[in-house]
């Protein structure tokens, strides 16, 4: 058979091929590669990218189907100080956003992609965030210069020539995304395994849907199908089309009849977000006929349906996870998920061909290569402190490999939510668990969640870090309009999911964890679910519901009533501190401020 020349359109839609062309004479790339999406395709990208150097093939035996990247030192995570929301007015931006004039960055746009392709490839790829078809999915065109975007974009989203397809029946409007490394090479000029530029620029245009990303080849920076569309462009049009874009899990709970009920998380950075997405039920809970499914690790998009239920899908096709304390012990599914078919950036190697990371197993091998290229052994590690892994090092993995995922985790209507999860990293103060009184509760519940500072380079120890809905660098406009969509959410339903808390890292007065985590949060799930389901009791208190010790399923645990009760205490005082810091967030915000938020604290207050 006869290779297909990539420099072919595969599409005639006119828009698209006059928008390519443009971007064309703009960057002035040396070939452009129409991306159709198939396996052989992707072997020869990968292949291509093996002989350039920033591939490593794994042992084949070991590691089927992977691939190994090491990126440039510089360019390791997202940027969010080089992260901007260009909305016409300031205004809408709001203040926990950067934002430039939108006229005055399309200048500096152009000037940075004028030639910033010349000697590269561009690489036209198209991609629908969801089942391609679905009336919750989105459609865009991505175009980089970056091989490697397009394999990752080939596991994390439905890309290639069924999406061309639906693109050309012109219903959905197409969000532009525009990528380069920044990186040009002149004529005869080597190129280097992870060509970037330290000028990196990540820009939305919320009113025009564009995405235009400068200078990084790394994850959120760089796979724009994620962070970038899936959230910041997303929220913009869920919020003028009466939906919701979250940052959130979505996981169905099976229950002893065979009954799925689903559920919705958001949780702050370094919570277990993924861990939590795949659980498994402990040995007892899982005889008795409990089991967890996984329909999405990161982004939900969350729509009321004909009959005013909330209706989930996930946006993505796969998991891009952070791999540094994933292992058999903590997350089982996910080692499965990430065992074939899967490509690591900046975990190390080992001399077989394998990978590793801290906290993949207990002790680590006798000699690896770091993620920066260079040898480590446990001797340098105890000496120097360096890392065998980036502390941000990911694994890119096909969703359809876990072994929990849910059969409907593709079904075109998305699964039906019956409760909301928000989460935090909290040493004191915040509960286990409670229920809100109510969705106004609850979104004051996600307005005010935060995590506590772990790492001293992050901030001080022990501060609270707000957090909104975890959705702080992922908000396309002013976070106050964000809750406020958020309350007038509700008025388009005819059952609100219910609002829960949940924290899984308070500690005792020696700094110590009170609570297992891990499977052992399969029982506070099945209260959730319960509760949701109108099946157990609860008592009140002036955060909320929360379950007795005797309403909880204790079966095949030594957990005792005084280490649960520790752990549900709510206390006054505590949090009458905490109040005042959830207004440290609002006075920000306060012109945008919906009043609910305002009444919803009061009556907190008044409870306390
Ligand atoms: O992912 C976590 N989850 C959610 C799991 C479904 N982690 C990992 C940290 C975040 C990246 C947790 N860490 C959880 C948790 O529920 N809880 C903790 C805190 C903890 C850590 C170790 C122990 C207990 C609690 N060890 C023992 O009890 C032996
Ligand atoms: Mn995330």
């Amino acid at each position: 058979m006869k290779a297909r020349n990539p420099s072919k359109p595969l599409s005639k839609n006119p828009n698209l091929l006059k928008w390519v062309a443009k971007m064309a004479e703009l960057t002035k790339p040396a070939a452009i590669h129409w991306v159709d999406g198939s396996q052989e395709e992707y072997d020869a990208l990968c292949a291509q990218m093996v002989e350039a150097g920033t591939f490593t093939k794994l042992n084949e035996k070991l590691w089927p189907g992977c691939y190994y990247a090491r990126s440039d030192a510089t360019d390791v995570a997202r940027v969010e100080d080089r992260t901007f929301i260009c909305s016409l007015s300031k205004n809408n931006a709001g203040p926990t956003n950067n934002w430039v004039d939108p006229f005055q960055m399309r200048k500096k746009l152009k000037s940075l992609f004028k030639g910033c392709m010349a000697g590269r490839t561009m690489y036209v790829l198209p991609f629908s965030m969801g089942p391609v078809g679905s009336p919750l999915s989105q459609l865009g065109v991505q175009l980089t210069d970056s091989p490697y975007v397009v394999v990752n974009m080939r596991i994390m989203a439905r890309i290639g020539l069924p999406v061309l397809k639906e693109i050309d029946k012109n219903e959905k409007r197409v969000v532009p995304c525009m990528h380069s490394v920044g990186a040009p090479l002149a004529e005869g000029q080597a190129d280097v395994p992870w060509p970037c530029n330290a000028e990196k620029y990540i820009v939305h245009f919320p009113e025009t849907r564009e995405i235009w990303s400068f200078g990084s080849g790394y994850g959120g920076n760089a796979l724009l199908g994620k962070k970038c569309f899936a959230l910041r462009i997303a929220s913009n049009m869920a919020r003028d089309e009466g939906w919701m874009a979250e940052h959130m899990l979505i996981l169905g709970v099976e229950d002893p009849k065979g009954e799925k009920t689903y559920v919705a998380a958001a949780f702050p950075s370094a919570c277990g977000k993924t861990n939590f997405a795949m659980l498994i039920p402990p040995a007892a809970l899982k005889e008795k006929g409990w089991k967890v499914w996984t329909v999405g690790d990161d982004i939900a998009w969350i729509k009321p349906d004909a009959k005013g239920r909330l209706h989930a899908i996930n946006p993505e096709a796969g998991f891009f996870g952070v791999a540094p304390g994933t292992s058999v012990k903590t997350n089982p599914n996910a080692m499965a998920s990430l065992s074939k078919n899967t490509i690591f950036t900046n975990v190390a190697l080992t001399p077989e061909g394998g990978v590793w990371w801290e906290g993949m197993t207990d002790t680590p091998p006798a000699k690896l290569t770091d993620w920066q290229g260079k040898t480590w052994t446990p001797a340098i590690a105890k000496e120097t402190g360096a890392k065998a892994a980036h502390p941000n090092a990911r694994f890119t993995a096909p969703a359809s490999q876990c072994p929990t995922i849910d059969p409907a985790w593709e079904a075109p209507e998305g699964v039906p939510i019956s409760a909301i999860i928000f989460g935090g990293r909290r040493a004191t103060t915040v509960p286990l668990v409670y229920q809100a009184f109510n969705w106004s509760a609850g979104v004051y519940v996600g307005a005010t969640m935060g995590s506590e500072m772990t790492a001293a380079a992050a901030g001080t120890i022990g501060k609270v870090r707000r957090d909104p809905f975890a959705m702080l660098p992922f908000c396309g406009y002013h976070m106050g309009d964000y809750f406020r969509h958020w309350i007038s959410m509700q008025k388009t339903l005819s059952e609100s999911p219910r609002i829960f808390c949940v924290n899984w890292f308070r500690k005792d007065a020696d700094g110590k964890f009170l609570w297992p985590g891990f499977s052992e949060n399969m029982r506070i799930l099945k209260w959730i679910v319960d509760r949701a389901r109108g099946r157990a009791l609860a008592k009140e208190t002036p955060i909320g519901w929360q379950p007795r010790f005797d309403e909880v399923d204790w079966t095949g645990s030594d957990f005792t009533r005084e280490q649960f009760t520790a752990l549900q205490v709510v206390d006054r005082a505590a949090w009458r501190a905490e109040v005042i810091g959830h207004e440290e967030l609002f006075i920000d915000l306060h012109s945008h401020l919906p009043k609910e938020m305002v009444y919803e604290r009061e009556l907190l207050i008044c409870r306390l």
